[in-house]
């Protein structure tokens, strides 16, 4: 029914009631189609962490490069066979969600591979999170909950807090926090080159999206 002032659902070519739209609109998100093309074919092996955190930073540069989100990257991979499984990207200005940081992305692709929401659950391989700069406080949280057993990390959370990323209260002993919790840390892989991308993107005036545009309260 309508009114006779708003426009209805009336499908007028067939005299039919339309269900009303839905109030809360569906939750999609989606890689940019670039990062398609910049990985490596699924056969090829990432010997080494370095290789790996390669890839991660790539992914980082290439979306300020494409414009497509922050200055961040992650991937993860199979441990045994040292596959790419997948990739993340920073989406929060893009896709409009503030969780939408790259390793956050990287593990939601990662669960709809693997169609479950514990990365660590039965039959799965070990796998490896690797990012282009160290979990905020977010992430860090996180992090257990998507069953991942290890952890990777190139420039560090004052490399992101120096271009003005708020990171977030992260404990001093997060390292150990992630440790106890069966998660291996690795820290500073390729730190230099990753942190170039931050020190790039803030050169560039990338945007800085903290919460409240970064305003504390008084
Ligand atoms: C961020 N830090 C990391 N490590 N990754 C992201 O995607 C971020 N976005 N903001 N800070
Ligand atoms: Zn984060």
């Amino acid at each position: 029914m309508t009114d006779g002032f708003t426009p209805g659902n009336r499908d007028n070519r067939r005299g039919m009631e339309q269900p009303p739209p839905p109030r809360f609109p569906a939750l999609v998100m989606k890689l940019p189609d670039w990062v398609e093309t910049a990985v490596p074919g699924p056969d090829h092996v990432y010997k080494t962490v370095e290789e790996r955190m390669g890839l991660a930073i790539r992914l980082s540069r290439l979306n300020i490069g494409n414009n497509t989100g922050g200055p961040f990257g992650a991937a993860v991979f199979d441990i045994g066979t040292a596959k790419l499984v997948s990739a993340g990207v920073n989406l929060v200005v893009p896709s409009r969600w503030s969780g939408g940081h790259s390793e956050m992305v990287a593990c939601a692709v990662a669960q709809q591979l693997f169609k479950t929401h514990d990365l660590g659950g039965p039959g799965l391989p070990a796998l490896e999170l690797v990012t282009s700069t160290e979990p905020c406080a977010m992430c860090f949280g996180a992090i257990p909950w998507t069953g991942v057993c290890r952890l990777a990390c190139g420039a560090s959370d004052e490399d992101a807090r120096r271009i003005g990323f708020d990171e977030g209260p992260r404990p001093a002993d997060w390292v150990r926090q992630l440790e106890i919790r069966g998660i291996e840390v690795r820290l500073g892989v390729l730190r230099e080159e990753a942190r170039q991308v931050l020190d790039d993107y803030a050169s560039r005036k990338g945007i800085i999206y903290n919460g409240r545009a970064g305003r504390r309260p008084g």
